[in-house]
């Protein structure tokens, strides 16, 4: 790492599974427990059952509003402060890489606090009003309900976004892939085109993945285990005091 010149760093819902948010893996609880999320998170669920979508947001913007960044992301963000060149490219939408004091969070996957109008054509955003509400509210722009912020399947990820992280993911020396089933695509391409680009491939991830058999070190521990034992390796203080 300390020889590394850039180092990218791709994140999935692992990385805040230590701060009580479930993952898309783990099975959905309590009354969403018989939906799947791929059934919910796209906008043809939206379209058909507006209020139940918007509930499950509600319901997911809460778990995050009452969670605090964990050790790994506190110790990303001291990563980034003592690494020049560290990209932090996520697919969580829960901003909590931003609350643990990362800077210039690369979201491919928006923001689950920032809602924008469902209507094709207006591009109202507004960030989420109340955590309270049951139906999705209108638009301030064209009364259409509002929805949230975030890429749902079918659609297309945010274009600059994406941009930046593929060209990171060809330029970088060294790629870690944090916390990720690297099912999803188009962001589960990003390690693949980080590795045939020559770059060392670190996978942090309790469970094995399509990764595992590419990667060139491999962690089989939760991030917040693995994250602050790597920071402490760097170097004396390379921590510079953040609080893990
Ligand atoms: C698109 C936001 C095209 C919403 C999400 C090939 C190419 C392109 C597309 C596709 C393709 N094949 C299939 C597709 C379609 C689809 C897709 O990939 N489907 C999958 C199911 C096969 N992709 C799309 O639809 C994408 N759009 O391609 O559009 C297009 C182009 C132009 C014009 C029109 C259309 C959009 C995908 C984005 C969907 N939105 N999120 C929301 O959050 O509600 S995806 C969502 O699920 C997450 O953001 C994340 O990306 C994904 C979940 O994955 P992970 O983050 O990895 O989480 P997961 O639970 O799976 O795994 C957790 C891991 O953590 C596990 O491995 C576990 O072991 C580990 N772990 C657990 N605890 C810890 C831990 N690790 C570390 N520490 C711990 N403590």
């Amino acid at each position: 790492m300390r020889s590394a010149g850039s180092v990218l760093v791709l994140t999935g819902a692992g990385v805040s599974a230590e701060s009580g948010i479930p993952t898309f893996r783990d099975a959905l609880s309590g009354l969403w427990a018989r939906y799947r999320p791929e059934d919910l998170a796209t906008p043809e669920a939206f379209a058909r059952q507006p209020d139940l979508v918007w509930r499950w947001y509600q319901w997911r913007r809460q778990i995050v509003d009452e969670a605090q960044p964990n050790p790994g992301h506190r110790a990303l963000a001291a990563l980034q402060r003592c690494l020049g060149g560290m990209m932090l490219v996520t697919q969580n939408v829960d901003g909590l890489h931003q609350r643990a004091g990362s800077t210039d969070v690369v979201e491919l996957h928006g923001n689950l606090f920032d809602d924008c109008c469902s209507a094709a054509g207006c591009a109202q955003s507004a960030p989420t009003a109340s955590l309270d509400q049951e139906s999705p509210p209108p638009c301030p722009r064209c009364g259409a309900p509002l929805r949230p912020g975030v890429v749902w399947f079918g659609e297309p990820l945010p274009e600059a976004a994406l941009e930046r992280a593929t060209q990171a993911a060809g330029s970088c020396d060294l790629v870690f892939s944090v916390g990720t089933s690297g099912l999803v695509y188009p962001a589960a391409e990003l390690a693949w085109i980080a590795a045939r680009s020559g770059a060392a491939v670190v996978e942090i991830n309790p469970e094995p993945t399509p990764l595992t058999a590419a990667a060139d070190f491999v962690f089989s521990q939760p991030g917040g285990v693995a994250l602050p034992a790597i920071l402490r390796a760097l170097g004396p203080d390379p921590s510079d005091g953040a609080d893990l």
